[in-house]
């Protein structure tokens, strides 16, 4: 069917009609197709530490297609808040702060790890354990929302 309408559209390229036809059967298919240009891998979370109503998530997300930018991410508020972190040394001590956005280049890897970026997982409404799963969403500019789950691993 799409096929044909292609072809149609070719064929009779002066008439105006069509090639608007064209563009309402590629739209579904152009979106779909962007939601797969990013890929996230290996997400953990730390388990939380005793008396602690925080902790961190880690993960890789590879971002392909086009460049893109990590501008939000949530978990549900029944586990509690996420924010975007960096981590930075402050008169030779480790600290972190928020960070509203991070660029992630065409073909690059934004790799959240230990003593790097991290999405800062706060205001725990139960401490998070070994083996649970927490839903985590992360917001990109160009490709939306992208739901990812991370294991809680020593
Ligand atoms: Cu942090």
């Amino acid at each position: 069917m799409k096929k044909q309408i292609i072809a149609g559209a070719l064929a009779l390229s002066t008439v105006i009609a069509i090639p608007a036809a064209m563009a309402k059967v590629a739209a579904p298919v152009a979106k779909a197709a962007t939601k797969e240009k990013v890929s996230i891998s290996g997400a953990w979370v730390r388990p939380s530490m005793m008396g602690k109503d925080m902790t961190a998530g880690y993960m890789k997300i590879k971002v392909t297609g086009t460049s893109d930018t990590l501008t939000k991410v949530a978990v549900p508020m029944s586990i509690g808040m996420a924010e975007l972190h960096e981590t930075v040394m402050v008169d030779g001590s480790m600290g972190m702060r928020e960070v509203k956005q991070i660029v992630v280049a065409k073909g690059a890897t934004l790799v959240l790890k230990p003593g790097g970026y991290h999405i800062m997982l706060m205001g725990l409404k139960s401490p998070i354990t070994v083996g649970q799963k927490v839903p985590i969403t992360l917001t990109f500019k160009k490709m939306g929302a992208v739901k990812v789950t991370a294991t809680a691993v020593e």
